[in-house]
């Protein structure tokens, strides 16, 4: 049979031809001149209709077979290309990560981390351990054995990230606040303690003066004769130190805290006229951080004997702190991570914060 024969021959070449196309395009012109409209197999096809029927039964499966394996072939060459090019591109665009950072580029200290440092370097040099714990925490540590009951309102979904419960029922969250550092302490070692806590606390809020992450420092000191006194001394040091001024003045309101009892707000003396907070001057007020004593119920659940030790405790919001400190006006602006915000309000690595050399 003629056409068999054209059929087999036209095979052979048509592979050949698929088996050299140098590239994609060139594949394009064998598929368009074999399987295009006019290409050499549709023509065979279109020949079956002039075929006897015995002819056609042998001539119409062998064609379509024909057709089939071309068009196969011309798919998995196409993928073939698909795969090199993705190779070429993979290897062209490696990156060594190894390679020193293009020195034209500046890095610059976040506001943020700066304050952590200037207000670790000032507690250091009272004597205050750096005590760290997980940003994931449990109900006990971040609730319970500070002395929330059950139903207060900071529990709420609305403030609060929880994950889905655990096989066991147990909800984890995303700690509301960096206590949970000093209850980790308190079970894990004896009184007396001397501990800051600090890092990222979690709240489901977001506006001008809040984010839903944000930062806290807090203090704990636990031993035998603490006070109010101490408490006191210890937060003026720290308002001197950090706000590079020689006096401040201090004022505490009473506050509640389910954690601390007394509880106390801390003001301290600025002057707002002429649109700017200055620290340290002038009649106005304040409020910087809250405080207390750690309540004998916190002291209790976390194994401390209230009969024999006594501690003070206090908190203070890293961002506003940065906001004051260094004038930014808004905290979202923080966490948007806008090069120009930072290349502005950043600080130098290479200058760290030291009470010696000077904080910032
Ligand atoms: C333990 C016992 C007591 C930590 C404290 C505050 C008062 C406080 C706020 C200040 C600004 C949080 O970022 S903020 O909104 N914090 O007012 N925090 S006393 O007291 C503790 C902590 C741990 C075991």
């Amino acid at each position: 049979m003629q056409a068999a024969a054209e059929a087999q021959a036209l095979k052979t070449r048509v592979l050949a031809e698929i088996a050299a196309a140098p590239d994609e395009a060139g594949l394009e012109a064998v598929r368009v001149a074999v399987l295009g409209k006019t290409g050499s197999i549709s023509l065979l096809m279109r020949g079956l209709g002039a075929m006897n029927p015995a002819e056609r039964q042998v001539m119409g499966p062998a064609l379509n077979a024909l057709k089939d394996e071309v068009a196969a072939s011309i798919a998995a060459r196409r993928e073939a290309f698909h795969e090199a090019a993705l190779d070429a591109r993979l290897a062209s665009e490696r990156l060594d990560l190894t390679l020193p950072a293009a020195p034209s580029r500046r890095g610059a200290v976040h506001p943020v981390s700066q304050v952590m440092e200037e207000a670790a370097a000032i507690f250091a040099e009272m004597g205050f351990v750096l005590a760290e714990g997980p940003d994931i925490e449990t109900d006990f540590n971040n609730f319970t054995a500070l002395n929330f009951p059950e139903g207060h309102p900071a529990r709420e979904m609305h403030d609060t990230f929880f994950f889905p419960p655990g096989p066991d029922g147990t909800r984890k969250l995303l700690r509301t606040h960096t206590s949970p550092v000093q209850v980790r302490t308190m079970l894990a070692q004896e009184p007396p303690i001397r501990i800051i806590a600090m890092g990222r606390t979690y709240r489901c809020d977001s506006d001008q003066t809040h984010t839903p992450m944000f930062h806290q420092i807090e203090g704990l000191v636990i031993d035998r004769e603490t006070h109010m006194g101490h408490l006191k001394g210890c937060l003026m040091d720290f308002c001197r130190a950090f706000f590079e001024v020689d006096d401040v003045r201090v004022r505490f309101r009473p506050h509640y805290f389910p954690f601390t009892e007394p509880s106390a707000e801390m003001d301290i003396g600025c002057d707002r006229s002429g649109g700017q907070i200055r620290i340290g001057e002038g009649e106005d007020w304040l409020e910087i951080l809250g405080s207390g004593m750690v309540h004998a119920n916190v002291l209790r659940n976390c194994g401390i004997d209230p009969e024999i030790w006594q501690g003070f405790a206090f908190g203070i919001g890293i961002d506003r702190l940065a906001m004051l400190k260094y004038g930014m006006s808004d905290l979202r602006d923080f966490f948007a991570g806008d090069p120009r915000w930072i290349r502005h309000y950043g600080f130098s690595p290479f200058f760290p914060a030291s009470l010696a050399s000077g904080l910032s």
